[in-house]
């Protein structure tokens, strides 16, 4: 079989955030903000198809009554359609806010537990006001800074109990983790893929339960993000993912997808497609601080661009060919095979 046959058509989106002033923990921003109406203006010119919103990025005013956030919701669900977008995912922004300064679901303050739940349902109602059943749960604050801070078998199972509340208070929605090992935090509770995967089977609903995967979280717990797709993939568990790249075991960079590592972009695409993904493709993506404001959304386009090129070359990888170099134990000529495709031959 020459190539591949499917002709899936994927589905590209982003969040507000990934177009950004280029503040950094050292310094200022140093371009403006963009206003949000004109955030979403920007998604089709850039070939996108929807979008991805933590819940403050659709009400600001997270804490204010439930008919302004109705009423704020709505507006922007105005947007979208009149935008022809639509929300892929939505995510409680629970490592900002004062009441979750030590985590939301592990807090050892009783109240601050009880407060990164109701935020979540409150994400959850923001989420259908928009349309969008995926709520992902990227566990910011859900870790230590030392060990001894807080007990780590009680956290574990205050994931869960977090977990089955919001799938009790919505019958309908899903939940994606977002695991990432480090950073804010020293330690994460459930660092890779792999560790909320295993978790989710311990819900009170496992097919409600999934994984969004991001690459540079994987590259970051020294995993390989294909690999950590591949896995999720074969539990049937890859709801979503954030394609980006990263230098290293350092501070998570979002790095355009395909910038540092060819190989490991093309891996991850591969596999997307063998795999049947029919999820979207979200970016999460930022771009450099040394960014004209005329550039500043260069990345997501550079980012979409890269992964359709890469499916153009791992559409046209020969299985037949790969099967025979496996079949031999001819990895020398398998590994010259890959790579003259990524040189264009
Ligand atoms: C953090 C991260 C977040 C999530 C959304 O590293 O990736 O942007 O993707 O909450
Ligand atoms: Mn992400």
């Amino acid at each position: 079989m020459a190539g591949s046959s499917r002709k899936h058509e994927y589905r590209f989106t982003f969040g507000p955030w990934n177009i950004s002033t280029g503040a950094d923990p050292f310094g200022p921003p140093v371009r403006k903000e963009v206003a949000f109406a004109a955030k979403i203006r920007e998604y089709k010119k850039l070939g996108f198809d929807g979008v991805q919103f933590h819940d403050d990025d659709v009400v600001p005013d997270i804490d204010s009554d439930p008919a302004a956030i109705e009423k704020t919701a709505a507006k922007v669900k105005k947007m979208l359609d009149g935008e022809g977008l639509f929300c892929e995912i939505i995510a409680p922004r629970l490592w900002e806010h004062t009441k979750t300064i030590d985590g939301g679901y592990t807090s050892n303050s009783p109240a601050e537990r009880r407060y990164a739940i109701e935020r979540s349902k409150r994400c959850i109602d923001i989420g259908n006001a928009v349309g969008c059943r995926n709520v992902v749960l990227w566990l910011a604050r859900e870790g230590t800074y030392i060990r001894e801070a807080k007990d780590p078998i009680t956290a574990i199972g205050r994931i869960v109990d977090a977990i089955n509340a919001l799938l009790e208070y919505d019958k309908h929605i899903r939940i994606l983790g977002e695991a990432k090992p480090n950073e804010p935090m020293d330690q994460s509770y459930l660092p890779t893929p792999g560790h909320f995967m295993g978790i989710s089977y311990r819900t009170i609903e496992p097919s409600r339960v999934g994984v969004l995967i991001e690459s540079a979280h994987s590259i970051l717990a020294g995993l390989d993000p294909s690999d950590d797709m591949a896995y999720a993939l074969w539990h049937g568990k890859l709801w979503s993912v954030h394609l980006n790249d990263q230098n290293g075991l350092k501070y998570d960079q979002d790095k355009a997808f395909g910038s540092v590592d060819l190989r490991r972009a093309f891996n991850t695409v591969w596999v997307l497609e063998r795999g049947g993904y029919d999820g979207c493709i979200g970016l999460d993506v930022k771009a450099m601080r040394t960014t004209k404001p005329a550039d500043q959304t260069r990345h997501l386009a550079n980012s979409r661009e890269m992964f359709l090129r890469l499916l153009e070359v791992a559409r046209s990888v020969d299985a037949d060919k790969v099967e025979a170099f496996r079949a031999e134990r001819d990895y020398e000529g398998l590994e010259m095979y890959v790579l003259g495709k990524l040189m264009g031959g």
